[in-house]
């Protein structure tokens, strides 16, 4: 790959909901390239962008890929992202070091919901945006439909560029709203001129003079004009629309087919015509940011970087402003899909590959030394919401478990996991169930590691609600040295704090000595509940009585019999279960809140209040955790992916009656299960 100059650098992420074309799009752009000579299928498994395999098993595209076309003397760095909601990380680290984004809408499907999803963060990153209405080619394929919920769902000026001609089996070319020419596809790529159909005559009048006017809206001498009535000229309309697109003024739309390769060709020359460029600052110190990280089974490490000033170097040294800590570069590579090949350097603005850096991460800025230090914001990853308990298939593979799931969090900044110690499970959170599958297949497939999911068990506590003092007594005297402990305790609920130990002895019933073992007996009696073995807390007890043996006291006796004084008592004190309660926040379209709130109602949830801002209006409630587990995949069939939500733990409540009965006949039958 040749080594390109900022301005001749376009750097575009390919957005959209799944399945609207954008693998498929970037491939028909590279074969146009003449950089493959074959068009891969996404059903095939045979595209430059989709090559991981976990996407080819599963069609869809999982990780953002980078394809460079170079075209018309430019390079198009094409930045391929997932639809699919669980991924939306990627697309969020994309936007984070592109110039632009390209939105793709089915002319189908029309705008759908991560496109709607994708266009509000775009927005919000003041990124400028290019449409392409895909699958004119296929059957039921209405431009105007779509361009219609473009309109009415996307905020922003929307300018068509190109009108279709035809439509799913007739679609044959297009009319060009700048150049007010007509064209048809030819089948060796090219197009050839035709007469403007008439039935388009007035359509391209009404596009035409919305074009113009946008484009004279970005300049005042050319608005004047427009307002005395004159006639603007071609390179004043073709300069007001570069303008207008880089503010975000003016967004395009442009038409085709990615399957069958029409209007791309258009739509690349459209890209490198009037996409902005990187900003130039070559001359400025080093400043870039990593993006993405992904451990590959040959190459190592490889951090996808994104050069904002300067120029990065070959053999350089680096220096990672966040870990603080200095970088020898082993290689920077060019990479088309899984192709690589070697680069001399990293122009400001492009972006490329570094492979083998030691402690070097997704949202890292790399400068080039401690002094020239430049750290650049990091993107904002989603927190993942969706868990499940893991284990190792053979229990030998514990080590091999967790040193797997450390590397592949190295390149999923979306993955949680953690160790519960009070159920002793494992829980590993993801973003969704497909994106939790597809982590669990790479466990296996790149570190060899057979893993078997099961139900998050809820940490359930135990407390007490009564008062009660109750005696303890290991007596075995009988042949040989005895052993003698016994003592008295009162046990009482303890409102804010989780245990409390105190004594109340008079006249040495309970020699100083033993006294610390007799509360160590108790702790380690609260670690297993009397009514279905979980924790119990928030109690207090006090040792107010016993008696002791001269010869055969031990701190052993008084713990077995501190131990057996509290399992006695807690089972009079009025024991009862408590479940944890988290603190919830749903943000959804006004229209479900209704939704959300019955099904909090179903889940025992109570409600905190509602908070309407704009079209999203913020639920907050407090639901028990044991009905939260799954919550993410209720929550996108409720809003069909519109809604998000964040959780965290509240407090302890107690669980109630009838519910706390069936969890500890269940916690009784499995105890009985493990024992056969
Ligand atoms: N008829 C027709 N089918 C298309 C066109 N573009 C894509 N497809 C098909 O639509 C399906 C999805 O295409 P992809 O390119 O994988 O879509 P994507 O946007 O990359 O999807 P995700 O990666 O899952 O987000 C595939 O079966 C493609 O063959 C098109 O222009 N016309
Ligand atoms: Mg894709």
């Amino acid at each position: 790959m040749k080594a390109y100059q900022t301005n001749q650098l376009r750097n575009i992420g390919v957005v959209a909901h799944g399945s609207a074309g954008k693998t498929s799009l970037v491939e028909a752009m590279l074969f146009n390239t003449g950089a493959i000579n074959r068009l891969g299928r996404v059903e095939d498994g045979t595209t430059t962008a989709d090559f991981h395999p976990e996407e080819i098993k599963k069609q869809v595209t999982i990780h953002t890929s980078l394809v460079p076309c170079e075209w018309n003397n430019t390079k198009l760095n094409m930045l391929d992202t997932p639809g699919f909601s669980d991924f939306i990380s990627d697309v969020k680290a994309v936007l984070r070091v592109v110039d632009g984004a390209l939105f793709l809408v089915c002319a189908i499907a029309g705008v759908e919901v991560q496109t709607e999803l994708i266009w509000g963060m775009a927005g919000e990153a003041n990124l400028p945006k290019i449409i392409f209405i895909n699958k004119m080619d296929r059957e039921n394929a209405n431009f105007d439909k779509a361009l219609g919920e473009v309109e009415q769902m996307l905020a922003g000026n929307i300018v068509p560029v190109q009108i279709p001609i035809g439509a799913a089996e007739t679609f044959n070319g297009y009319v060009d709203v700048i150049a007010q020419k007509a064209y048809t596809y030819k089948a060796n790529g090219e197009v050839g001129e035709i007469p403007i159909p008439g039935d388009l005559a007035d359509t391209l009048a009404s596009y035409r003079e919305k074009l113009i006017e946008s484009s004279a809206e970005m300049d005042d001498e050319a608005l004047e004009k427009y307002l005395n009535g004159d006639e603007l000229t071609e390179t004043e309309i073709m300069n007001g629309l570069k303008a207008g697109i880089k503010a975000g003024k003016i967004t395009p739309v442009l038409c085709g087919s990615a399957t069958k390769n029409l209007g791309v060709r258009q739509a690349m020359n459209f890209l490198a015509d009037y996409f902005p460029t990187p900003e130039d600052k070559s001359g400025a110190p080093l400043s870039s940011l990593v993006f993405k990280t992904l451990v590959d089974p040959f190459v190592g490490k490889m951090n996808f970087v994104r050069v904002f000033a300067g120029t990065m170097k070959a053999d350089s040294s680096l220096y990672n402003a966040n870990k603080e800590k200095a970088e020898k570069i082993g290689q920077i590579i060019y990479v088309r899909g899984k192709h690589q090949e070697p680069a001399q350097q990293l122009a400001c603005g492009d972006i490329g590959v570094l492979v083998k850096l030691q402690d070097t991460n997704t949202n890292d800025s790399l400068c080039s030394s401690k002094d020239k230090c430049v750290k650049l914001d990091p993107v904002i990853f989603p927190v993942p919401t969706y868990s499940v308990a893991i284990e190792p298939k053979s229990k030998g593979d514990e080590d091999k478990l967790g040193n797997a799931i450390h590397r592949t969090m190295e390149e999923d900044p979306t993955l949680r996991v953690e160790k519960n110690v009070e159920t002793h499970q494992t829980i590993l959170t993801g973003m969704g169930e497909m994106h939790v599958d597809i982590t669990l297949d790479k466990l296996k497939r790149k570190f060899g590691v057979d893993i078997i999911t099961k139900e998050v068990r809820v940490p359930y506590r135990e407390t007490i609600r009564a008062t009660v003092k109750v005696e303890g007594k290991h007596k075995k005297q009988t042949g040989g040295h005895g052993q003698y402990g016994h003592c008295w305790i009162r046990i009482e609920p303890l409102a804010d704090k989780e245990f409390e130990f105190d004594e109340e002895i008079f006249g040495g019933s309970v020699p100083r000595q033993y006294i610390p073992a007799v509360e160590k007996g108790v702790r380690e009696a609260m670690v297993d509940g009397v009514l279905a073995g979980y924790p119990v807390t928030n109690l207090k007890v006090v040792l107010y009585d016993g008696s002791y043996h001269n010869v055969d006291s031990s701190e052993m006796a008084f713990k077995i019999a501190g131990a057996q004084a509290f399992k006695k008592g807690a089972l009079l004190a009025k024991p009862v279960l408590l479940e944890p309660i988290a603190n919830v926040e749903v943000v959804v379209p006004e229209n479900f809140m209704g939704d959300i709130i019955s099904d909090f109602n179903t889940k025992r949830g109570r409600i905190l209040g509602m908070e309407p801002d704009g079209r999203l209006t913020t639920v907050r409630a407090q639901v028990p955790m044991s009905e939260m587990y799954r919550y993410s995949i209720d929550l996108k069939s409720i809003t069909q992916g519109r809604g998000s939500f964040s959780m965290e733990f509240a407090s302890y409540e107690e669980v109630p009656a009838m519910l706390a009965d069936k969890i500890v006949a269940k916690a009784k039958a499995d105890k009985e299960a493990a024992e056969k």
